[in-house]
């Protein structure tokens, strides 16, 4: 790396970053480099389809461009942090192309997040600007930022695409093109957001080099050509989307992002015919959703090569039913932000795409299994996933005490993960010793929303654990003791967690009263005995969590 690490970030050993890049994998192109060759060699070509609008790579490459130059001129610099928050849009994809360009770093908020996640981001990340839409949905964003730059007086600048009010408007940034290639390669190129199990939420740094890697390699995996249609549904921030393979696998290989707006199964339906998608990355609730959808036969999907599923657990029977009712392929995604990300691969058998998680993407993933004292468990034994390799991060941002904890000091990254694995290297996911609630595929560290209910002045104590949902997989509950003689209902708490700002599917799905929490041997709250009050057979394996 030429110059120092941006502060708060944990950069790979040297002779790591060496070896990496003698193997080729850090190639030394930086996450602008592809949208650049696409506008070169293919100009005409559409990039991105968001409702009526089209985006050519060179009206892309043309506007990110323009952008980039609008950010600069307002006072953004290279490794500033830039919070990005828009709905599913083809702008997202010019923001950051722009920021990438320009060296800033995207931190990539979720368009769930409100008050309480973005101003702990802005606040712990020193976020200089911010870039958002107007409105999503019934919510004005313009009002949640309003009041944060209240708060932080280190948000200077504010974008909107939209309804701009005091702040820039999106288009008035649209300046003459800047040139150049844009940074090194070696340097940290974005914010993403961890699922995490803590109280705070995590902020994870990702490289130019390790991220493309990832990126060029699941596209080369799944098979990304310039034919590939791709539909995004998913929110284009989260890492599944973005580069498993995702938009950006997609840009690489000189294809096309078609984006939804809503992930309902009619509409998605609607987009493949229309644009006629081949490819579609989907959590298991929302496969189900398109399963269990009578549109379905109302629709041409015949363009669907393959449906990738990944984010949470996928159950079997969903599983075998996917390549039935779409005609298509069938790949199972476990990955995340952090990092690893396993494919099941073409060639694989159907007994390990239908109950497998995959194998990693590199040679250089290196994998270990081990029981709760570290020691590496026998082959095929069930044991906790750590993880260590090109693309995965050793250290999460400004977290040095988390780090101690989350990583082994070899540099293994603890994933929380109970996996088992194959002879074959692919590994199926048994469940998870982390303390989360896995909603649909969004994440809710357990921690953060007890931390939220302690605060309420009825609440003795409490303990969010996971309880199974047929469509969503799991959903959150929260089982609560209160002060005597104080008196709470569930909705009262409900609002109570509203009103703290926080993602909506953070807030429980339900909330239980005890005159007790169970306690284990060593007195620490017991959520397996809490699990168990919920737990049908059927399920009753999979979230671990202790
Ligand atoms: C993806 O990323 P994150 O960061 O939102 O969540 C990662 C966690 C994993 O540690 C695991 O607990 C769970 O989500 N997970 C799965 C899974 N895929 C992810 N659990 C069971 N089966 C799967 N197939 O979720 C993510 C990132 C990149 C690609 C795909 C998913």
């Amino acid at each position: 790396m030429n110059a120092a690490p941006l502060d708060g970030c944990v950069a790979w050993p040297d002779e790591f970053a060496a070896r990496y890049r003698e193997r080729g994998y850090w190639i030394g192109e930086n996450l602008y480099a592809g949208l650049a060759r696409g506008a070169r060699e293919h100009p005409e070509r559409t990039a991105v389809v968001c409702g009526e609008r089209r985006w050519s790579y060179a009206q892309l490459d043309r506007d990110a461009r323009r952008f980039a130059a609008g950010l600069r001129r307002i006072g953004v610099a290279p490794r500033d942090r830039v919070l990005l928050q828009l709905p599913n849009i083809g702008e997202y994809y010019v923001a950051c192309h722009a920021l990438f360009l320009l060296g800033a770093l995207p931190v990539f908020a979720l368009p769930a997040h409100r008050r309480a996640e973005i101003g702990y981001f802005v606040g712990h990340a020193d976020v200089r600007a911010c870039v958002i839409a107007d409105r999503d949905g019934g919510f004005d964003c313009r009002a949640m930022i309003r009041e944060l730059s209240g708060e932080h007086t280190g948000l200077r600048e504010v974008v909107v695409i939209g309804e701009a009010e005091e702040f820039h408007a999106f288009h008035a940034l649209l300046d003459e093109p800047l040139q150049g290639d844009g940074p090194d390669a070696a340097e940290f190129a974005f914010l993403q957001l961890s699922g995490g199990s803590t109280g705070v939420p995590k902020l994870i740094p990702r490289t130019h080099d390790d991220y493309l890697y990832s990126v060029r390699e699941s596209a080369r995996i799944c098979g990304l050509d310039g034919e590939t249609v791709y539909l995004c549904v998913l929110p284009a921030a989260h890492n599944f989307p973005m580069s498993s393979p995702g938009a950006l696998g997609v840009f690489h290989a000189g294809g096309c992002v078609v984006l939804a707006r809503q992930g309902d199964a009619e509409s998605c339906f609607a987009l493949i015919q229309r644009e006629r998608v081949t490819l579609a990355a989907l959590v298991p609730a929302l496969a189900l959703a398109w399963l269990d959808s009578r549109a379905r036969a109302r629709y041409d999907l015949d363009s669907l090569r393959c449906i990738q599923i990944g984010g949470a657990h996928l159950a079997g029977d969903v599983a075998r039913r996917v390549p039935a009712a779409f005609g298509c392929r069938l790949q199972q995604v476990f990955g995340m932000a952090e990092g690893l990300v396993n494919y099941t691969r073409d060639e694989d058998g159907e007994e390990f795409v239908l109950g497998t998680q995959g194998r990693p993407i590199s040679d250089d993933d290196e994998i270990r299994i081990v029981d709760d004292e570290d020691v590496e468990v026998a082959p095929g034994g069930i044991g906790h996933l750590l993880t260590r390799g090109p693309y995965t991060i050793r250290g999460y941002y400004r977290a040095e005490a988390h780090n101690a904890r989350a990583f082994t000091a070899d540099g293994f990254y603890r994933t929380g993960d109970r996996v088992r694995r194959l002879a074959s290297g692919h590994l199926i996911v048994e469940g998870r010793a982390k303390d989360q609630v896995n909603r649909g595929g969004e994440k809710i560290a357990a921690e953060e929303i007890e931390g939220y209910l302690l605060a309420h002045p009825a609440v003795f104590d409490a303990a969010l654990v996971a309880m199974p949902d047929r469509f969503l997989g799991e959903k959150s509950c929260a089982f609560v003791t209160l002060r005597e003689p104080a008196q709470a209902t569930p909705r009262e708490l409900a609002q109570f967690l509203r009103e703290r700002g926080i993602a909506a599917y953070k807030i429980p799905d339900r909330v239980e009263f005890l005159a007790e929490l169970p306690r284990t041997a060593v007195g620490k709250i017991d959520k397996k005995a809490l699990r168990a009050r919920f737990a049908p057979p059927a399920v009753a394996s999979f979230p671990e969590s202790a």
